[in-house]
């Protein structure tokens, strides 16, 4: 049986390497880190070790499965490729073997949220969906776990976009591009492309969305397959009206009927609704599944209230636009932000801000440099510490506040993650007097 080839032992590489296995190749596994004694028990024995520092493949690989995560420049990559031999990424493979709808979504915001959204909205019309890719749960697993007939909502990174060949959705969204990962892309052309490879294999049977309100989706009609419709306000099958959604020009739902915060998730929120309306869902299995959906942790989740404020955890407000979209959901604002610095336009964090941010707590490696932009608008404290900085806002806020946790940068210089950043917030708020 031919080889396979896995760089990369992440989650996304152990999944290909079983799923490989399952389908009777015999696989070979590449990582960078010594993975001798930490490779899971199942695949001990069943794939051959690459040591470390390897920098050609051994002879008979006929296929190459890439983590998102490697690079372009990794030397061992970059050695298959010059030899010609194809190189796929695991969304690419385990498509190959999915027995189920493909409902996929990108976009710079709002992935998560979209695809965990879709998954619900999906369930609560009867059908057996489950939410997997950049999500957390590796397609490949999904692929191998769920039974024949199941709707795969995957949540699309652009890197997982990057090595697709046959790949092709029934429906798919972009939802949004705003610049991000210009650690990884010499150009931020580069990550919008990369983005619309989700497009590319689409034919007259399946179904674009793209955001008919955000001026960058424009310049990339030329990627849109022939069955495009548009989310906005005012477009589409389900549009966006100022205080709600409507669906083939009837009110479906209220903005305050839906647990989700803020207008931008009114956009998230029609992208999938307009999904499963176009694949069948009624009416009202979709309108009861979007009041019942509940917010996922970090993402604008209410985590408190005291005297009046209330308390926001946003900690997966990473990059600017994130971050302004929070801004624009409240009108008394005090915002904690700063952490480990990814880049982003200060005048347009201070333009959605104004009138509606009173003082700015910052925190981290980048809280010189935060002040250093914001201080001469708004009143700014260093506080250093996210304890610091919660102690600050709830001892300034009055009646009406929200204090607000949407940091606008990474979370490595004092966390191990966002989620521990936001569950950190998350405890200190509950153990405010
Ligand atoms: N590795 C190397 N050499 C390298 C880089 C990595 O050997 O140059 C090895 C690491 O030692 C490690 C493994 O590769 O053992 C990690 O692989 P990976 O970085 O591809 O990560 P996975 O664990 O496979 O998780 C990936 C996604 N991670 C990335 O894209 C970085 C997860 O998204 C995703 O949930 C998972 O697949 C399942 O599909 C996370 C993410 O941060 C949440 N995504 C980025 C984002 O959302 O911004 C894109
Ligand atoms: P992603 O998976 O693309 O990172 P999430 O749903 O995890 O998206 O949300 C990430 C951050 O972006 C959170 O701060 C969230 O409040 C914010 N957000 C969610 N939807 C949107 C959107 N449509 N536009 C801009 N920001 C959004």
């Amino acid at each position: 049986m031919s080889a396979i080839l896995v760089i990369g032992m992440g989650k996304s590489g152990q999944w290909a390497a079983r799923l490989a296995l399952k389908q009777g190749y015999s696989v070979l596994v590449y990582d960078d880190r010594d993975i001798a004694d930490s490779l899971a028990h199942d695949l001990r024995g069943r794939v051959d070790l690459l040591p470390p520092g390897t920098a050609r493949s051994p002879v008979g690989v006929e296929q190459v499965i890439l983590s998102p995560g490697v690079p372009p420049e990794h030397n061992l990559l970059q050695w298959v490729e010059a030899q010609g031999l194809p190189v796929i990424s695991e969304i690419e493979f385990a498509f190959r073997a999915a027995n189920g709808r493909v409902f996929a979504i990108t976009g710079s915001n709002g992935k998560t949220t979209t695809t965990a959204l879709t998954a619900h909205l999906l369930r609560a019309g009867g059908r057996n969906a489950v939410p997997c890719g950049n999500y957390g749960r590796p397609f490949a697993q999904a692929v191998l776990e769920e039974d024949a007939g199941t709707d795969f909502v995957l949540e699309l990174s652009s890197f997982q976009l990057e090595r697709i060949d046959t790949f092709k959705p029934r429906f798919a969204a972009v939802l949004n591009l705003t610049p991000d990962h210009l650690d990884r892309y010499e150009a931020v052309s580069d990550y919008y492309a990369a983005k619309f490879n989700l497009f590319r294999n689409m034919d007259s049977a399946d179904i674009a969305f793209v955001n008919g309100d955000d001026p960058e989706t424009a310049r990339w009609t030329g990627s849109f397959p022939e069955q495009t419709m548009t989310i906005g306000e005012g477009q589409g099958l389900v549009q966006i009206q100022e205080d709600g959604l409507t669906l083939d020009d009837e009110r479906l739902v209220n903005l305050d009927e839906l647990q989700l915060m803020g207008r931008h998730n009114l956009y998230n929120a029609a992208f999938a609704a307009a999904m499963v309306a176009a694949a069948g869902i009624e009416r009202d299995a979709i309108r009861s599944g979007l009041c019942s959906f509940v917010p996922i942790s970090h993402r604008l989740e209410l985590v408190g209230e005291r005297n009046g404020v209330r308390f926001f955890n946003d900690s997966k407000a990473t990059n600017f636009d994130s971050v302004i979209k929070a801004l624009n959901s409240f009108d008394a604002i005090r915002l904690i932000a700063g952490g480990k610095f990814k880049g982003g336009d200060f005048d347009a964090l201070l333009d959605a801000g104004r009138e509606r941010v009173r003082s700015a707590y910052l925190i981290g490696d980048s809280a010189g440099l935060f002040h250093d932009a914001l201080a001469g608008s708004w009143s700014c404290t260093i506080s250093g510490t996210l304890d610091q900085a919660l102690l600050d806002a709830a001892r300034d806020a009055v009646d009406g506040d929200v204090v607000l946790l949407a940091p606008g940068c990474a979370s490595f210089d004092q966390f191990a993650n966002y989620e521990e950043r936001g569950d950190v917030f998350r405890r200190l708020v509950e153990a405010l007097p």
